[in-house]
């Protein structure tokens, strides 16, 4: 209690009567004048008089209020300026009422509790009622239902907030940059991760908090202030708005049917649960929920809607938001094989862009190199440590390269952040030998990888549909920013902790003024990968990507086998182009796998899907519902 009251503000104090409440059996009805208190998160009330308050006698949390409502005068206990708040508890609804002196009293204490309870995040009911349900008649006495906890007769009340919106008409808007001038109401976020500042200037967040958004026309570092008026910046993706999903830790936006059972498996608890996009129906969600109950671990259940757009999965418990529905299910399996408990825990956060708010340039000084992961013409990658970061690093070695190109590479890298592209964290240009510093990845190259794991990885083809939809929305992402990455193969992509796969650039295939390498006819050309639009014409774009992602899905599904093995590069060219054919459906590959491939591999560019279509036909194929996979 004292840690309540020494960490919030109060708003509002007022003596006012309320009716008592039994929550149990609705016999006694009479009154008590109660100390009243209004702060940010609780509506309190307790023993005493206006000047001197007693003991505490109840408590209401504001995120749990559904409504907040006048009450039709002499509708209770034949009473004027009586107000109700209407509030979720323990998967239950009840209604505290409250008798004002006059309406003046009334409607302040109405709107403050309201205003401030959708600055909470209440989910306010869309429907209550102005009357009041009566033991003796049985009913309510404004519109005659029979149930307690029937819907309402009226419409309720909405402070006009422009940043409050329900969740699901939040979600399809774009966030848009505005700075400074237009600016007018604040931007709240909650910090989803703990982030530890890096760097002067940047501003520490602890998950679950709140933060005003002060600029964030960045992309990847917006300016912050925290509840106590410090200032600083953070990384944007850190945070999420305050009245999305995304602030919960139970949901996982994007993730696949195959990837939520890998997650809640790996968690391996009764109970544990997440919310997900579905992907069959697009807009609509499915909770998936482990169980050791029966021979089936993970079960997965579609959030429905009904005709008012309130949300459920079981139609008879019907809630205005998913948080509303988790809430019910915490308290209630209501159908499902069981209550839901936690959700998983989730190992780490996604990388930064760079390590802090300002410049790339990272301190020789912070960094240890170990041991050695890869060489090549240019250099050396390393396994390395950031002030105990786990990085990789590659040091240029002097004369092979311009350090111009090197850091170009760089360059390009701080414009990129997405979880399935390798980040950079920084680079080293004021000393020598210069490096580049990225994100470390754990199990090395994909190709690789998949040639190790090969007799598993096989007979889990729903895993190898999960790398390829991974690599694919990283590339979703590239196309979107119309940049062409030009070297896509399971030999540029790495694999991570959780399965997690990331499209990286090892070649440098556009910035060595080698012939060898940029020449078609060069022997280091990626001919294997590349579409006839490119062998013939050196034509780059977005669909000559989409070619080498059917390459790469071919090498997935073959377990790292090298594509056209036995074949030269030219022999291959002749086979592509001259013969138009194609590579042959690997043995373990199921057919649907093979013709989102042979689509990529068109011969015309302009017939071939974009990544966005890509993305969509491979969820649909791993949510299993509507097709069978293998
Ligand atoms: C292992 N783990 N090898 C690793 C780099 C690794 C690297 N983790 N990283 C290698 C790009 C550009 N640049 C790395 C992408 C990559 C391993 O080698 C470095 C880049 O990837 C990380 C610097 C820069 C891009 C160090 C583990 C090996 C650019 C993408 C276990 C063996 C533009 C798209 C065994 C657009």
């Amino acid at each position: 209690m004292a840690s309540r009251e020494s960490s919030c503000n109060i708003l509002k104090i007022d003596y006012l009567m309320k009716r008592s409440q039994n929550k149990n059996t609705f016999t006694s009805e009479n009154y008590k004048g109660r100390h009243f208190v209004l702060d940010e998160y609780y509506l309190r009330y307790f023993d005493g008089k206006l000047e001197k308050r007693g003991k505490e006698k109840g408590c209401i949390a504001l995120p749990n209020v559904r409504a907040v409502e006048n009450v039709e005068n002499r509708m209770l206990d034949n009473r004027d300026n009586v107000f109700q708040v209407m509030y979720h508890e323990n998967s239950d609804f009840f209604t505290l009422y409250i008798v004002a002196l006059n309406t003046d009293q009334r409607d302040t204490w109405v709107t403050a509790i309201r205003q401030q309870a959708q600055k909470q995040g209440a989910n306010f009911v869309p429907k209550y009622h102005k009357g009041v349900w009566t033991k003796t008649l049985r009913k309510y006495n404004c519109c005659d239902q029979l149930y307690r906890n029937a819907p309402g007769c009226e419409v309720a009340t909405h402070e006009q907030q422009e940043n409050v919106m329900p969740v699901q008409q939040q979600r399809p808007q774009q966030q848009v940059s505005v700075n400074g001038a237009s600016k007018k109401e604040a931007k709240v976020y909650v910090a989803i991760y703990d982030y530890q500042p890096a760097e002067e200037g940047d501003l520490e967040l602890a998950c679950g908090e709140e933060y005003e958004i002060l600029d964030d026309s960045r992309e990847h570092w917006w300016q912050a202030k925290d509840k106590k008026g410090n200032q600083g910046y953070i990384p944007a993706n850190y945070v999420k708005r305050k009245f999305d999903l995304e602030i919960y830790d139970w949901y996982y936006k994007d993730i696949t049917r195959q990837r939520s059972e890998a997650i809640l498996q790996e968690d391996n608890r009764e109970g544990c649960f997440l919310v997900r996009d579905s992907s069959s129906t697009p807009g609509m969600y499915t909770l998936s929920l482990f169980t050791n109950e029966g021979s089936v671990l993970v079960r997965h259940y579609h959030i429905r809607k009904d005709s008012e757009g309130k949300f459920y999965i079981s139609d008879k418990h019907a809630y205005p938001s998913i948080p509303d529905v988790v809430h019910y299910h915490k308290h209630n399996s209501g159908g499902l094989v069981c209550r839901l408990r936690e959700p998983p825990r989730r190992h780490s956060a996604p990388s930064t862009a760079g390590f802090g708010h300002g410049k790339w340039e990272i301190d020789p000084d912070d960094l240890e190199t170990g041991e050695q992961l890869g060489s090549g013409c240019f250099g050396s990658v390393n396994r390395g440590k950031w002030r105990n970061t786990p990085v990789a690093v590659k040091v240029m070695k002097c004369g092979t390269m311009s350090e111009e190109s090197f850091v170009e590479e760089a360059k390009t890298m701080t414009q990129l952040n997405h979880p399935n592209l390798v980040q950079l964290y920084g680079v080293v240009t004021k000393a020598k030998p210069i490096m580049i510093v990225v994100e470390l990845m754990r199990f090395g190259a994909l190709n690789n990888y998949l040639a190790r794991h090969k007799n598993r990885l096989l007979q889990q083809p729903m895993t190898l549909l999960e790398f390829c939809i991974q690599v694919c929305k990283g590339m979703c992402y590239l196309e979107q920013r119309k940049f062409i990455h030009r070297d896509l193969a399971a030999r540029n992509c790495l694999v991570g902790q959780d399965h997690v796969v990331k499209v990286a650039d090892f070649g440098l295939a556009r910035y060595v003024i080698d012939d060898e390498y940029t020449s078609s006819a060069g022997t280091k050309f990626p001919v294997k990968w590349a579409p006839p639009e490119v062998l013939s014409y050196t034509r780059f774009s977005s669909k000559s990507d989409v070619w080498a992602f059917g390459v790469l899905m071919w090498e997935v599904f073959s377990g790292g086998e090298m594509p056209y093995s036995g074949m030269k590069n030219l022999d291959v060219v002749d086979y592509v182009i001259t013969s138009n054919r194609r590579l042959q459906k690997p043995m373990m590959c199921p057919e649907l796998m093979f013709k989102v491939m042979m689509h990529c591999w068109e011969a015309k560019p302009e017939r071939r899907p974009g990544f966005p279509d890509l993305h969509q036909r491979l969820s649909g194929l791993a949510d299993g519902g509507d097709y069978p996979l293998v």
